[in-house]
Protein backbone atom coordinates (compact mmCIF):
# COMPACT_ATOMS: atom_id res chain seq x y z
CA UNK A 1 0.00 0.00 0.00
CA UNK A 2 1.02 3.51 -0.75
CA UNK A 3 1.76 6.28 1.86
CA UNK A 4 0.25 8.76 -0.28
CA UNK A 5 -3.65 9.44 -0.82
CA UNK A 6 -5.35 12.11 -2.94
CA UNK A 7 -8.65 12.80 -1.74
CA UNK A 8 -10.64 13.97 -4.97
CA UNK A 9 -14.40 15.03 -4.12
CA UNK A 10 -16.89 14.41 -6.69
CA UNK A 11 -20.33 15.90 -7.35
CA UNK A 12 -21.34 15.37 -11.27
CA UNK A 13 -18.64 15.05 -12.95
CA UNK A 14 -19.31 12.03 -15.02
CA UNK A 15 -17.30 14.21 -17.94
CA UNK A 16 -13.90 14.19 -15.58
CA UNK A 17 -13.81 11.15 -13.06
CA UNK A 18 -12.25 7.97 -15.45
CA UNK A 19 -9.81 10.38 -17.25
CA UNK A 20 -9.06 12.77 -13.49
CA UNK A 21 -8.64 8.86 -11.93
CA UNK A 22 -6.35 7.42 -14.75
CA UNK A 23 -4.14 10.44 -14.53
CA UNK A 24 -3.57 10.60 -11.08
CA UNK A 25 -3.28 6.77 -10.48
CA UNK A 26 -0.43 7.30 -13.72
CA UNK A 27 1.85 10.09 -11.43
CA UNK A 28 5.01 9.67 -10.59
CA UNK A 29 6.07 8.07 -7.32
CA UNK A 30 2.30 5.53 -7.10
CA UNK A 31 -0.46 7.76 -4.97
CA UNK A 32 -3.83 5.80 -4.44
CA UNK A 33 -6.66 7.90 -5.20
CA UNK A 34 -9.77 8.14 -2.61
CA UNK A 35 -13.36 9.56 -4.38
CA UNK A 36 -15.61 11.21 -2.07
CA UNK A 37 -18.63 11.48 -4.04
CA UNK A 38 -22.11 13.43 -2.98
CA UNK A 39 -24.64 10.72 -4.49
CA UNK A 40 -24.09 13.03 -7.92
CA UNK A 41 -27.12 12.63 -9.49
CA UNK A 42 -25.27 11.78 -12.97
CA UNK A 43 -24.15 8.52 -11.96
CA UNK A 44 -20.34 9.44 -10.92
CA UNK A 45 -20.40 6.73 -8.78
CA UNK A 46 -21.03 4.05 -10.89
CA UNK A 47 -18.46 5.09 -13.11
CA UNK A 48 -15.84 4.70 -9.68
CA UNK A 49 -17.17 1.34 -8.82
CA UNK A 50 -17.08 -0.07 -12.50
CA UNK A 51 -13.14 1.09 -12.60
CA UNK A 52 -11.99 -0.05 -8.75
CA UNK A 53 -11.54 -3.93 -9.51
CA UNK A 54 -9.20 -2.93 -12.71
CA UNK A 55 -7.09 -0.82 -10.12
CA UNK A 56 -5.42 -3.32 -7.63
CA UNK A 57 -6.57 -1.82 -4.67
CA UNK A 58 -5.41 1.46 -5.14
CA UNK A 59 -8.22 3.45 -6.09
CA UNK A 60 -11.42 3.72 -3.14
CA UNK A 61 -14.68 5.24 -3.08
CA UNK A 62 -17.21 6.52 -0.04
CA UNK A 63 -20.33 8.16 -0.89
CA UNK A 64 -22.28 10.15 1.07
CA UNK A 65 -25.87 10.66 0.85
CA UNK A 66 -26.79 14.00 0.10
CA UNK A 67 -24.77 17.31 -1.24
CA UNK A 68 -23.00 18.90 1.56
CA UNK A 69 -20.40 21.02 0.00
CA UNK A 70 -16.57 20.42 -0.70
CA UNK A 71 -15.45 21.16 2.48
CA UNK A 72 -17.34 18.13 4.57
CA UNK A 73 -16.75 16.12 1.81
CA UNK A 74 -12.73 16.38 2.39
CA UNK A 75 -13.01 16.17 5.93
CA UNK A 76 -14.97 12.99 5.43
CA UNK A 77 -11.89 12.14 3.30
CA UNK A 78 -9.55 13.09 5.95
CA UNK A 79 -10.90 11.10 8.46
CA UNK A 80 -10.87 8.09 6.18
CA UNK A 81 -7.20 8.94 4.59
CA UNK A 82 -5.91 8.91 9.10
CA UNK A 83 -8.08 5.63 9.97
CA UNK A 84 -6.20 4.16 6.80
CA UNK A 85 -2.87 5.32 8.30
CA UNK A 86 -1.82 7.20 5.22
CA UNK A 87 1.10 10.14 5.56
CA UNK A 88 0.84 12.59 3.11
CA UNK A 89 -2.70 13.47 2.26
CA UNK A 90 -3.38 15.56 -0.91
CA UNK A 91 -6.78 17.73 -1.98
CA UNK A 92 -7.17 17.92 -5.73
CA UNK A 93 -10.17 18.94 -8.01
CA UNK A 94 -11.71 16.35 -10.30
CA UNK A 95 -11.93 18.91 -13.21
CA UNK A 96 -8.56 18.89 -14.31
CA UNK A 97 -7.91 22.58 -13.53
CA UNK A 98 -5.02 21.05 -10.88
CA UNK A 99 -2.17 18.98 -12.89
CA UNK A 100 -2.48 15.91 -11.47
CA UNK A 101 1.68 16.00 -12.66
CA UNK A 102 1.74 18.36 -10.20
CA UNK A 103 1.39 15.75 -7.42
CA UNK A 104 5.35 14.52 -7.07
CA UNK A 105 6.33 18.38 -6.60
CA UNK A 106 3.28 18.74 -3.83
CA UNK A 107 5.11 15.55 -2.18
CA UNK A 108 8.30 16.60 -2.04
CA UNK A 109 7.83 19.50 -0.68
CA UNK A 110 6.15 17.40 2.63
CA UNK A 111 9.32 15.13 2.26
CA UNK A 112 11.49 18.44 2.52
CA UNK A 113 10.11 19.10 5.63
CA UNK A 114 6.83 21.26 4.60
CA UNK A 115 3.93 20.42 6.85
CA UNK A 116 1.38 21.68 4.48
CA UNK A 117 2.42 21.96 0.99
CA UNK A 118 0.43 24.70 -1.30
CA UNK A 119 -0.23 24.28 -5.18
CA UNK A 120 0.14 28.38 -5.32
CA UNK A 121 -1.19 29.97 -8.38
CA UNK A 122 0.24 33.72 -7.44
CA UNK A 123 3.35 32.93 -5.78
CA UNK A 124 5.12 34.00 -9.51
CA UNK A 125 2.98 36.68 -10.40
CA UNK A 126 -0.44 35.05 -11.61
CA UNK A 127 -0.59 31.54 -12.99
CA UNK A 128 -4.29 31.43 -14.14
CA UNK A 129 -5.51 29.56 -18.07
CA UNK A 130 -8.55 30.15 -19.21
CA UNK A 131 -10.48 31.80 -16.56
CA UNK A 132 -12.62 34.64 -17.12
CA UNK A 133 -10.88 37.83 -15.89
CA UNK A 134 -13.62 38.54 -13.17
CA UNK A 135 -12.86 34.60 -11.56
CA UNK A 136 -9.07 35.69 -11.49
CA UNK A 137 -9.67 38.97 -9.86
CA UNK A 138 -11.91 37.83 -7.29
CA UNK A 139 -9.60 34.88 -6.43
CA UNK A 140 -6.38 37.11 -6.35
CA UNK A 141 -7.63 39.81 -3.97
CA UNK A 142 -9.59 36.97 -2.32
CA UNK A 143 -6.57 36.41 -1.24
CA UNK A 144 -4.77 40.11 -0.52
CA UNK A 145 -7.87 39.76 1.34
CA UNK A 146 -7.17 37.15 3.57
CA UNK A 147 -3.47 38.22 3.97
CA UNK A 148 -4.61 41.36 5.57
CA UNK A 149 -7.16 40.32 7.98
CA UNK A 150 -5.45 37.49 8.99
CA UNK A 151 -1.50 37.96 8.15
CA UNK A 152 -1.72 34.50 6.78
CA UNK A 153 1.64 34.54 4.94
CA UNK A 154 0.27 32.71 1.75
CA UNK A 155 -0.24 34.31 -1.81
CA UNK A 156 -2.90 31.46 -2.50
CA UNK A 157 -5.20 31.43 0.53
CA UNK A 158 -7.90 29.89 -1.21
CA UNK A 159 -5.64 27.13 -3.30
CA UNK A 160 -7.27 23.93 -3.56
CA UNK A 161 -4.62 21.68 -4.76
CA UNK A 162 -2.54 20.68 -0.89
CA UNK A 163 -0.81 18.45 0.20
CA UNK A 164 -0.57 17.11 3.95
CA UNK A 165 1.24 15.84 6.72
CA UNK A 166 -0.98 13.21 8.45
CA UNK A 167 0.29 15.74 11.35
CA UNK A 168 -1.54 18.60 11.05
CA UNK A 169 -4.56 16.34 10.08
CA UNK A 170 -4.37 14.45 13.31
CA UNK A 171 -3.78 18.25 14.68
CA UNK A 172 -6.99 19.55 14.14
CA UNK A 173 -10.06 19.15 15.49
CA UNK A 174 -11.69 18.05 12.21
CA UNK A 175 -15.50 18.34 13.64
CA UNK A 176 -14.62 22.04 14.31
CA UNK A 177 -13.91 22.75 10.31
CA UNK A 178 -16.53 24.96 9.80
CA UNK A 179 -16.60 26.67 5.96
CA UNK A 180 -17.98 24.20 3.28
CA UNK A 181 -16.36 25.89 0.02
CA UNK A 182 -13.18 28.75 -0.41
CA UNK A 183 -13.55 29.86 3.31
CA UNK A 184 -12.88 25.91 3.85
CA UNK A 185 -9.63 26.06 1.86
CA UNK A 186 -8.96 28.96 3.79
CA UNK A 187 -9.88 27.85 7.25
CA UNK A 188 -7.55 24.78 6.90
CA UNK A 189 -5.01 26.91 6.13
CA UNK A 190 -5.09 29.40 8.59
CA UNK A 191 -5.75 27.09 11.78
CA UNK A 192 -2.81 25.09 10.27
CA UNK A 193 -0.33 27.90 10.50
CA UNK A 194 -1.62 29.41 13.93
CA UNK A 195 -0.19 25.38 15.11
CA UNK A 196 3.09 27.18 13.93
CA UNK A 197 3.26 23.93 10.87
CA UNK A 198 5.52 25.24 8.13
CA UNK A 199 3.41 26.06 5.04
CA UNK A 200 5.54 25.98 1.27
CA UNK A 201 4.21 27.44 -1.52
CA UNK A 202 4.72 25.33 -4.64
CA UNK A 203 3.95 26.84 -7.99
CA UNK A 204 1.28 25.54 -10.23
CA UNK A 205 -0.34 26.70 -13.27
CA UNK A 206 -4.39 26.55 -12.64
CA UNK A 207 -6.25 26.05 -16.29
CA UNK A 208 -10.05 26.41 -15.68
CA UNK A 209 -12.25 23.69 -16.50
CA UNK A 210 -13.11 22.59 -20.10
CA UNK A 211 -16.25 19.22 -18.98
CA UNK A 212 -18.44 19.81 -16.86
CA UNK A 213 -20.43 22.95 -14.54
CA UNK A 214 -18.52 25.07 -11.76
CA UNK A 215 -20.51 24.30 -8.38
CA UNK A 216 -19.37 28.04 -7.11
CA UNK A 217 -22.15 30.18 -5.64
CA UNK A 218 -22.42 33.41 -4.07
CA UNK A 219 -23.22 31.81 -1.09
CA UNK A 220 -19.58 30.13 -0.75
CA UNK A 221 -18.17 33.71 -1.88
CA UNK A 222 -20.53 35.37 1.32
CA UNK A 223 -19.12 32.99 3.73
CA UNK A 224 -15.51 32.97 2.60
CA UNK A 225 -15.55 36.87 3.07
CA UNK A 226 -17.80 36.88 6.22
CA UNK A 227 -15.82 33.78 7.47
CA UNK A 228 -12.06 35.43 7.30
CA UNK A 229 -13.30 37.96 9.94
CA UNK A 230 -14.91 35.58 11.89
CA UNK A 231 -11.94 33.41 12.06
CA UNK A 232 -9.35 36.33 12.87
CA UNK A 233 -12.25 37.19 15.65
CA UNK A 234 -12.28 33.90 17.34
CA UNK A 235 -8.56 33.41 17.00
CA UNK A 236 -8.16 36.91 19.19
CA UNK A 237 -10.68 35.56 21.47
CA UNK A 238 -9.13 32.06 22.24
CA UNK A 239 -12.00 30.21 20.69
CA UNK A 240 -10.12 28.53 17.65
N1 LIG B 1 -18.38 15.70 -2.76
C1 LIG B 1 -18.58 16.96 -3.19
N2 LIG B 1 -17.77 17.49 -4.13
C2 LIG B 1 -18.01 18.75 -4.54
C3 LIG B 1 -19.06 19.56 -4.03
N3 LIG B 1 -19.01 20.77 -4.64
C4 LIG B 1 -17.96 20.73 -5.49
N4 LIG B 1 -17.35 19.52 -5.45
C5 LIG B 1 -16.16 19.06 -6.18
O1 LIG B 1 -15.11 19.90 -5.78
C6 LIG B 1 -14.23 20.18 -6.87
C7 LIG B 1 -14.19 21.69 -7.14
O2 LIG B 1 -15.48 22.12 -7.59
P1 LIG B 1 -15.70 23.09 -8.83
O3 LIG B 1 -17.11 23.07 -9.27
O4 LIG B 1 -14.68 22.81 -9.87
O5 LIG B 1 -15.51 24.42 -8.11
P2 LIG B 1 -14.44 25.46 -8.37
O6 LIG B 1 -13.18 24.78 -8.82
O7 LIG B 1 -14.43 26.25 -7.15
O8 LIG B 1 -15.11 26.27 -9.52
P3 LIG B 1 -14.63 26.39 -11.05
O9 LIG B 1 -13.26 26.93 -10.97
O10 LIG B 1 -15.60 27.31 -11.66
O11 LIG B 1 -14.62 25.01 -11.64
C8 LIG B 1 -14.77 19.38 -8.04
O12 LIG B 1 -14.10 18.14 -8.08
C9 LIG B 1 -16.24 19.21 -7.69
O13 LIG B 1 -16.84 18.08 -8.27
C10 LIG B 1 -19.91 18.95 -3.04
O14 LIG B 1 -20.86 19.56 -2.53
N5 LIG B 1 -19.63 17.67 -2.66
MG1 LIG C 1 -13.04 23.82 -10.65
Amino acid sequence: MSDKLVIIPTYNEKENIEAIIHAALSAEKMFDVLIVDDSSPDGTNEIVKRLIPAYNGRLHLEIRTEKDGLGRAYVHGFKWALANNYEYIFEMDADFSHNPNDLPRLHQALVDGADLAIGSRYCNGVNVVNWPMNRVLLSYFASKYVRIITNLPVHDATAGFVGYRASVLKSLDLDKIKFKGYGFQIEMKYKTWIKKFKLKEVPIIFTDRTLGESKISSDIIGEAVFGVISLRLRNIFGKL
